[in-house]
């Protein structure tokens, strides 16, 4: 480039050349960094861009000479970065330059012209270098004041970029931090770039620590090799559960790796964190149904709009979430056909084929599937999806009594789900006329709170759908005298629902927060490196502590990984909601112990290697207890008793969860509905709690005034 300029070649002149093009490059690039950092978004940013480098144009001397600057105006000669990098490229070029050139018919030497004409002077160079190197060094000052004081990554979408940009915990950068990264920034500057490298860039940053550089073994590898240690983009969260409860949960989600996002609105990829979860939980309720003799099937997805419409008076609510499928290519198909939503329709025609005597009761079928309700308002992860997995049992009994018991059977099971393995504390109970399944008899439930948003959630129901459906579909059978009997039946469903709310109950600002007994990895175990330390010895301990934890049926997993840093470590860890973290260091090593830390409450503590499976199961125990009853407690304390409407409209703007006593008419519960309807959801009730609250006579409704008949817990809901 520099020959085809048709510059004069020396020494001299290239390096002038070769330096003012790197402080001008050098300057262009923080100044564009800078303006990013002073605004709070990219279109302002680009705004302040595009009138700057007009100015640039304006006052560098090339379209003004700079002596023809007005004088009141030559400030902003004196401040634009471009007028001294022309002075840099250009005085040091032609400043000797003798060569005679007519100008104005005039004749004059280059040098002479430069001089006079645009105002290049070969004397004053020192100081034409020494402003060069002071613009990009004064711009990357700002830059770094403005991301730490001004924190505006944190304030839009562009922050996640930058915030990807360098190491930043918990979304706030320090000095040391982009210090670091400007310095990677400006090494890569001076390396020959890989082709990849500047997306990487963009993404994440590699710099070894000043502690880490202090300690030379600190990532050392089994082969005895250095590695540099990364200090990788450690994001954590950047938004606190307390301040903008919605946001958190999309961001522990996704930065959990739970869930990421896809380009259908409502679908999400479930990661193998979140399904392993799912695994767990599926593996203890499958085997207890098995217990109770209930068998797994398969139904196809599809139902055909004939089958649909004979639960014509049912589905009409639901009409407008069903999806259809109407072409294969391009082709239209004939009958358009549904997919399933829940799957009545398509199990009973073959319940009706299959049961005919007595004997062939009870049918206890359940299938673990998909389902999609094409959902329109604001879908959620887990919460609202439009396609979610879920189990689905539909039963068929000779008696009422018979589908009774296994009514409440199911839902002692989907409590024990909640409770023994979410650790999440739910009530048990019937739902209203207005709130059941309005195919079914009567409906129970186990719901759940979010003190967060003072929501409830319907946890999983339990139907009895009495001989409805029977009805509708024929599904007769004949008893031991010969007569004619319609069946009584049952449905019943949880989904990967469960996960979101425990992911709202339990999460904090550091991330997940996974209860031991469905965390797919219970226990992770990080070598310590330091300084001088027998590094394989410690990887070693590490490896077999996980070997026996493993051996003694806790689910642990060694993190030998040599190119982060154990603080990474520990964050991304935090962050995945492991319950508990051992820490392998030197001192450690030596004493034969190890250092486990709790994710719950951050309790550290040293286990003797000699009883580390004994310590850690009783942790792990510890851990889930203390997890359910700090959930209890926080539960209990939003449960709100009322007794008048005014006390249930106060409680309502408290979040609370209201217990009200209730005279259980529909009418009035959809007058409760109207009356407190507003952007965030209208009232309405959760269950009515098996465990009834004495109920003195001559109690009022709450909200008819009418005499109570049940204590109803009230509130919105997901
Ligand atoms: C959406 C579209 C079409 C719920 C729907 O709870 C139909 C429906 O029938 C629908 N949303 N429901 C009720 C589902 C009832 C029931 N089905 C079996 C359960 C448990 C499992």
């Amino acid at each position: 480039m520099y020959p085809a300029i048709s510059f004069y070649f020396s020494t001299y002149k290239l390096f002038w050349y070769l330096y003012s093009m790197f402080c001008t490059l050098l300057y262009f690039n923080y100044f564009g960094m800078m303006l990013v950092s002073l605004s709070s978004t990219y279109q302002v940013a680009a705004v302040w861009a595009s009138f700057s480098y007009t100015m640039f144009n304006l006052f560098s001397g090339y379209l003004i000479p700079g002596p023809r600057i007005p004088v009141w105006w030559r400030w902003g000669y004196w401040i634009c970065p471009t007028a001294w990098s022309l002075k840099g490229i250009l005085a040091p070029q032609y400043r000797d330059i003798g060569t005679v050139i007519t100008v104005n018919r005039g004749n004059t030497t280059i040098s002479e012209f430069l001089g006079s004409y645009l105002g290049y002077h070969y004397d004053g160079l020192g100081a034409v270098a020494t402003v060069l190197m002071a613009f990009p060094l004064a711009y990357a000052c700002v830059f770094s004041i403005a991301i730490v004081k001004l924190n505006f990554q944190n304030r839009c979408d562009v922050g996640k970029d930058i915030r990807g940009a360098w190491s930043v915990k918990d979304g706030k950068a320090t000095f040391v931090d982009v210090f670091a990264w400007l310095s990677g920034f400006l090494s890569s500057y001076t390396t020959f770039p890989s082709p990849q490298l500047p997306r990487r860039h963009l993404r994440q940053i590699n710099v070894m620590t000043g502690a880490e550089k202090k300690k030379p073994n600190a990532s050392a590898n089994a082969g005895g090799k250095k590695k540099e240690v990364k200090k990788e983009t450690g994001l954590g969260l950047s938004i606190k559960k307390d301040e903008n409860f919605g946001d958190w949960y999309q961001e522990v989600v996704v930065n959990g790796e739970m869930i990421e996002y896809y380009d259908i609105s409502g679908c999400y990829i479930l990661r193998p964190w979140a399904m392993s979860i799912w695994e767990i939980m599926q593996e203890f309720f499958d085997a207890e149904i098995k217990k109770m003799k209930i068998k797994n099937c398969y139904f196809p997805l599809f139902v055909s709009p004939g089958v649909l419409q004979k639960e014509k008076d049912h589905i009409e609510g639901f009409a407008p979430e069903v999806a259809w499928v109407t072409k294969s290519g391009d082709s239209d198909l004939e009958v358009p056909i549904a997919i399933r939503p829940t799957s009545e329709t398509v199990m009973y025609p073959f319940y009706s084929k299959w049961i005919r005597g007595h004997r062939d009761l009870p049918l206890r079928l359940n299938q673990w599937c998909n389902v999609v309700r094409w959902e329109f308002s604001n879908p959620t992860p887990f919460i609202r999806s439009r396609e979610f997995l879920w189990q689905e049992g539909h039963t068929a009994f000779a008696t009422k009594e018979e589908a009774d018991r296994e009514v409440l059977e199911i839902l002692e099971l989907y409590k024990r789900i909640y409770e023994e393995f979410l650790a999440i504390p739910v009530i048990k109970g019937k739902k209203s006329e207005l709130e059941k399944f309005a195919g079914g008899f009567y409906t129970t439930s186990v719901e759940a709170f979010i003190p967060n948003t003072g929501r409830g959630v319907q946890g999983a129901t339990s139907h009895c759908l009495g001989q409805n459906f029977a009805k509708m579909f024929e599904i007769y059978f004949e008893n031991e005298k010969g007569e004619k009997n319609m069946v009584w039946q049952n449905s019943w469903a949880y989904s990967t629902r469960t996960i979101g709310v425990m992911v709202m109950v339990h999460g904090d600002d550091k991330g997940l927060v996974l209860p031991p007994k469905v965390a797919s990895v219970q226990v992770v175990v990080i070598p310590v490196p330091y300084k001088d330390a027998d590094m394989q010895g410690i990887f070693d301990a590490c490896t077999s502590t996980m070997n026996a934890l493993c051996e003694a049926g806790i689910r642990a997993e060694v993190d030998l990984r040599d190119n982060y840093s154990p603080g990474w470590k520990y964050s991304n860890w935090e962050l995945k909601g492991v319950p508990l973290r051992i820490e392998i260091g030197p001192k450690d090593f030596a004493n034969n112990q190890v250092r486990a830390v709790r994710r719950d409450n951050s309790a550290k503590c040293d286990i003797p290697q000699a009883n580390l499976v004994e310590k850690v199961k009783e942790l792990l125990d510890d851990i889930q207890k203390s997890l359910f009853n700090a959930a209890q407690e926080k539960r209990d304390a939003c449960v709100q008793v009322v007794k008048t409407w005014d006390e249930f409209v106060e409680a309502l703007g408290q979040k609370k969860l209201i217990l009200a006593p209730w005279c259980d008419e529909e009418e009035v519960e959809k007058d409760v509905k109207a009356r407190t309807k507003g952007e965030t959801g209208a009232a309405k009730t959760l269950c009515c709690p098996f465990e009834q609250p004495e109920l003195p006579e001559g109690t009022k409704c709450f909200a008819s005034g009418k005499p109570a008949k049940v204590w109803s817990y009230w509130g919105r809901s997901y």
